[in-house]
């Protein structure tokens, strides 16, 4: 695909999958460092707020993921580059996290975006990078396409199927890029392997972290606005997290 056709692929449906983005030895070293940052994970911490938003998961950051097969993914001059293409030539890179679903635990997360739409021009770039083949029995990345432009505003089930969702049965290796408002959630890993989502993120360059803090850590869940680190409030406000007080008929999802 060539670098508009990918723009507009993206414009027009809040994503973009690029594949064969890594080589074979890329995918074996990352897979390697990923299994060794999850033997070294101890017992599940007690997350009450996790949770209640429905995200099922350990979220590996900082000097868990130092590892040379994961740095050299985020290090990869292509990496950026695809970035620059959908977002801006100056982008900004804003980390990388992992997220582990471990085998018979129930591990899922809850459809979500990672932005607030009232935040917007705010948007960041979300890119999911796979270093397994994505099937249903691992857990795979659903994303609404379209569903960049509608907010989240009423509660749904969280980890329904959505109708014209977008499952990524991907082989290892392949990327995902989306819009922090594009609707999407990760499937149960019903395997017996623990299946690792690495996270990179990009922004303009306006809207770094350390400039607008603000805007980071406020998310749209099917259960409500979710303002990270914040308590739950009965009713709407800025500050707090809190719960939609009504919910959507299934035939009247906003996408639709
Ligand atoms: O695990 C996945 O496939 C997606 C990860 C994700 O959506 C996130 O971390 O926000």
């Amino acid at each position: 695909m060539s670098g508009d056709q990918l723009r507009q692929e993206f414009e027009q449906s809040g994503f973009v999958v690029v594949g064969d983005f890594l080589a074979e030895d890329e995918i074996a070293h990352a897979l390697a460092d990923a299994e060794a940052a999850a033997d070294a994970l101890g017992e599940d911490p007690h997350r009450p707020d996790r949770d209640f938003w429905g995200v099922h998961s350990r979220r590996l950051s900082g000097e868990a993921l130092d590892r040379p097969g994961l740095n050299a993914i985020v290090r990869k001059p292509e990496l950026h580059r695809i970035a620059q293409r959908l977002l801006c030539e100056d982008c900004v890179y804003d980390g990388i996290g992992m997220q582990v679903y471990l085998p018979h635990r129930g591990h899922k997360q809850s459809w979500h975006t990672d932005t607030d739409p009232d935040d917007l021009p705010f948007s960041c770039l979300t890119m999911v990078i796979y270093v397994q083949d994505q099937t249903p029995a691992t857990g795979m990345t659903r994303l609404v396409p379209g569903s960049h432009r509608t907010p989240i505003e009423k509660r749904f089930p969280d980890h329904a199927d959505l109708p014209g969702q977008f499952a990524a049965e991907l082989p290892a290796g392949s990327l995902c890029a989306f819009q922090s408002t594009t609707w999407h959630s990760a499937t149960e890993n019903r395997s017996d392997r623990p299946r690792f989502a690495l996270v990179a993120r990009f922004c303009r360059p306006e809207y770094q972290r350390d400039r607008v803090p603000q805007y980071y850590g406020r998310m749209r869940h099917a259960r409500g606005a979710r303002r990270s680190g914040r308590p739950m409030f009965d009713h709407p406000t800025d500050e707090g997290s809190y719960p939609w007080p009504e919910t959507y008929d299934p035939a009247e999802l906003p996408f639709l």
